[in-house]
C-alpha cells in the first residue's frame, strides 16, 4: 500500500510516497519559497520586516507550495492513483487567521486575499510578542506551565493572538477561525474547516494537557470571543477526514482517508520510530530541535522546553534552538566554504575541544537560552581565526548548549539525528561526542514527511 506524507516546513514544502509494506519511500518532491515561488518575496521562508523580532509569512504561499509539490510528484511519475490515504505536518506554531469568506472557500477551494483577516500570518521564528508573554505571565506564572505544557511564548498562538488584537480589532472583529498551518493545511485538502490535532495543539498555550481541551480561563483571558474562533479539537474516535473532490486534478483519488495534519516536530518522531520512549531525536532544520517520547507528564523546571502530545499517543519533550541550519549556513558563506567542509577538512584539521575555542551563533533572536540577535560570540579572536577553527568553534557551541538544556528531558544510550544537516559527519560525530551516545541517521532525511505517511497509514 502506498501512503502520501507532505511536510510543510519554513523553507518549502515536501512530499514523499511511502510503500508501507516495505517501509520506503518511493517518490519524492521538494518546492523550495525562495528559488521556486520568488513571486512571493520570502526567500527564507519568511517576508522581511524590519523588525528583527517580526517572522511573519502570506498565508497563500503554504496553499501554493502544497499544490505545486502535489503537480511535481505528478509530473514525475509518482503512483499518485494507487495512493491509499494522505497524512503530513507542518511548521508549528505558524497561525492562520481566516475570515467568514475564508472558512467557506475551504469547501469550494480557493485562496485569495480575502480569504486572511491577517494577511501576514506569524511562524514559528516570531518573538515579537513579549509585552503578551508577560502579561501571560503576569496572570497565570506557573499554571500555565502546569496545564499547557510550557510557561508563556512568544512564537504560540496565545501570545500572538494578543497581539493582533491589540495592533488591529477590526481585523480581529473580521476573524472567523483562527488555525494552526498545520490544520489549515487539512482543511485544504479535504475541503472542510478541519479540527486541530493535539500533537500540534499543545503549542499554542491554550489546550489543557490533562484533559486534551482548550482551557477556558486562558482562552477567555486572552480574548472574550477566543473559544468561538479556535476550530474543534481532534479525538481519535472522530470520523476519518476525507481528500476533497478538487485533489483528482493531481492524479489523487478522492475521498481517501486525510489524518489531520500535526506538527513538524511530532511528525518526526513519528518518522525516526521514536514514538515509544527509550531514544531522543535531534532534528538538524531551520531550528534544531531535541525531543523525546515522555514516559510521563513532565515540564522544563528552568522554563525554555516544552510538551507536546505525542501523535502515537502519550505525550513528547522538546527544547528548540532557533539559530540552527540558517546560522551554520551563515558562517559557512562567512568562511567561503562548502558544505563539505563541514565534514572532512574542518574537522581533521581541528581536534574535539577545539582547544577551548567556543563560538555560540545568534543571528536570530535565540529562544534557548533567550538572547537578542547579536551576531557571533566567540571566547576567541574569531576575525583573525581559519575557517576550519570557526566551523568546529560553531558546531561545537550548538551541540554543547543543546547538552546543557536538554539535560531536563534525560540521558539517552540512542539518538536520531535527522534533518539536512544529518548528513555532515563532523556534525554527527560531535553530537556522538558531547551527548556519549550512540548516533544513528535514517536513509531519508527528512523524517518530518515519512512521519506523515505512517500517520495517514495508521489512519487506514
Ligand atoms: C518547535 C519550533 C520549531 C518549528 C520549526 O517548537 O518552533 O521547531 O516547528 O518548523
Amino acid at each position: 500500500m502506498f501512503t502520501l506524507g507532505i511536510d510543510s516546513s519554513t523553507q518549502g514544502t515536501k512530499a514523499v510516497v511511502y510503500d508501507t509494506a516495505a517501509g520506503c519511500v518511493v517518490a519524492s518532491a521538494a518546492v523550495n519559497y525562495g528559488k521556486d515561488m520568488p513571486e512571493f518575496g520570502s526567500s527564507d521562508g519568511f517576508l522581511p520586516n524590519a523588525d528583527p523580532l517580526v517572522r511573519r509569512a502570506n498565508p497563500a504561499m503554504w496553499v501554493k507550495g502544497l499544490e505545486l509539490v502535489l503537480s511535481r510528484l505528478r509530473d514525475g511519475g509518482a503512483p499518485m492513483g494507487e495512493i491509499a490515504a494522505v497524512g503530513g505536518d507542518a511548521q508549528q506554531h505558524a497561525t492562520v487567521f481566516l475570515t467568514e469568506n475564508g472558512v467557506e472557500r475551504l469547501r469550494s477551494g480557493g485562496v485569495e486575499s480575502s480569504c486572511f483577516s491577517r494577511k501576514e500570518s506569524p511562524i514559528w521564528m516570531d518573538s515579537s510578542t513579549g509585552a503578551e508573554v508577560a502579561a501571560l505571565d503576569a496572570r497565570f506564572g506557573e499554571a500555565l506551565r502546569a496545564r499547557t505544557g510550557s510557561p508563556a511564548i512568544e512564537r504560540f498562538a496565545a501570545a500572538q493572538v494578543m497581539k493582533f488584537i491589540k495592533e488591529n480589532p477590526h481585523a480581529w472583529a473580521r476573524t472567523a477561525r483562527v488555525h494552526l498551518l498545520s490544520s489549515y493545511l487539512t482543511s485544504v485538502l479535504t475541503g472542510t474547516d478541519a479540527p486541530i490535532e493535539t500533537g500540534d495543539g499543545a503549542g499554542m498555550n491554550l489546550m489543557n494537557l490533562q484533559t486534551l481541551a482548550w482551557d477556558e480561563e486562558i482562552c477567555g483571558f486572552v480574548a472574550s470571543d477566543l473559544l468561538a474562533k479556535l476550530p474543534r479539537i481532534h479525538k481519535p474516535g472522530n470520523a476519518p477526514l476525507r481528500l476533497a473532490e478538487r485533489f483528482a486534478a493531481f492524479g489523487l483519488k478522492p475521498g481517501i482517508p486525510v489524518a489531520p495534519f500535526t506538527g513538524d516536530n511530532p511528525a518526526s518522531l513519528v518518522g525516526c520510530g521514536a514514538a515509544t520512549p527509550g531514544c531522543a531525536v535531534i532534528s538538524l532544520g531551520t531550528s534544531d530541535t531535541f525531543f523525546a517520547a515522555m514516559p510521563e507528564f513532565r515540564t522544563d523546571p528552568d522554563g525554555y522546553g516544552h510538551v507536546f502530545g505525542n501523535p502515537a499517543g502519550g505525550f513528547m519533550s522538546l527544547s528548540c534552538f532557533k539559530n540552527g541550519s540558517l546560522a551554520r549556513d551563515r558562517v559557512r558563506r562567512d568562511c567561503g566554504v562548502d558544505w563539505t567542509f563541514f565534514d572532512e577538512p574542518a574537522f581533521a584539521l581541528t581536534s574535539p575541544g577545539n582547544g577551548g575555542k567556543r563560538a555560540f551563533p545568534y543571528f536570530e533572536t535565540e529562544l534557548t537560552p533567550k538572547h537578542d540577535a547579536t551576531g557571533i560570540e566567540a571566547n576567541f579572536d574569531w576575525e583573525a581565526s581559519t575557517p576550519e577553527v570557526k566551523i568546529r568553534a560553531v558546531v561545537e557551541g550548538q551541540i554543547a548548549n543543546m547538552r546543557e538544556r536538554t539535560r531536563w528531558i534525560g540521558d539517552f544510550k540512542t539518538i536520531y539525528v535527522t534533518g539536512g544537516a544529518s548528513r555532515s559527519k563532523g556534525i554527527l560525530a560531535t553530537i556522538r561526542d558531547i551527548f556519549a551516545a550512540d548516533v544513528r541517521t535514517l536513509d531519508v532525511p527528512d523524517s518530518a514527511a515519512v512521519g506523515g505517511a505512517i500517520l495517514a497509514a495508521s489512519s487506514l
